[in-house]
């Protein structure tokens, strides 16, 4: 069984969304980041980290979403959320998920985490650099879906498409918003058309970017 520790519209939308694609049965329980609940000593031992998302699979909490999405391929194949291990796809998924986490992920946690650079507030040049950095991660990942699109691993959809989708959504207030990129807006219309993003919207609450 699992249970899912989840903000709406965080890092735990993957896993989410995920976990719907599969269709397996699951448990959801809120975080509240507005009320610091993610540094109580109870979730803490969960998560020492005090993220979101974490998942609790029979009783054990791993964290850290792209682990988690990969995990949950992993012991759902018939989901198709990978590509066959060992295929002809499979360098494509670890390299686009890495991306994805470790290019992406942290420039956007300095983005919106201030206080992780130590300021309340970032100054023009930081906040700029780091518009710059994510601009520059759309524009290779539009390049990619020009040319071997409309999904990110090609002509299927795969999990690698629904972290693309997260982090693409978290760009929706930013200065240039991810759908402004041509292939970007082509692929967000195809993965916001599946019934696990209008799933996901309804339970998370999500109203704004959900078409
Ligand atoms: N690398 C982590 C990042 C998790 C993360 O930064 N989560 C944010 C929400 S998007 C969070 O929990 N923020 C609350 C806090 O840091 O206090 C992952 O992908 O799981």
């Amino acid at each position: 069984m699992y249970t899912l520790y989840y903000s709406p519209g965080t890092a735990s939308m993957v896993v989410h969304l995920a976990l719907l694609e599969i269709g397996v049965p699951h448990r959801l329980e809120k975080v509240d980041l507005d009320k610091d609940a993610q540094h109580e000593a109870e979730y803490l031992r969960l998560n020492p980290r005090g993220q979101v998302p974490t998942l609790v699979i029979d009783g054990k909490p791993y964290f850290e979403s792209a682990a988690l999405l990969m995990l949950l391929a992993e012991r759902h194949p018939e989901a198709r959320l990978a590509p066959p291990a060992g295929g002809a796809l499979s360098a494509d998924w670890y390299q686009w998920i890495a991306f994805f986490t470790n290019a992406l992920g942290p420039t956007y946690r300095y983005w919106f985490y201030p206080p992780d650079l130590g300021s309340e507030e970032h100054p023009p040049a930081v906040r700029d650099a780091l518009r710059r950095k994510i601009e520059e991660s759309w524009s290779l990942v539009d390049a990619h879906l020009a040319a071997n699109g409309p999904y990110m691993l090609g002509a299927d959809f795969s999990g690698v498409d629904l972290l693309a989708l997260m982090y693409m959504r978290w760009s929706r207030n930013m200065p240039r918003p991810a759908t402004e990129w041509p292939a970007l807006g082509r692929f967000a219309s195809l993965m916001r058309a599946r019934p696990s993003w209008s799933r996901l919207c309804d339970i998370e609450g999500l109203t704004d970017w959900r078409a």
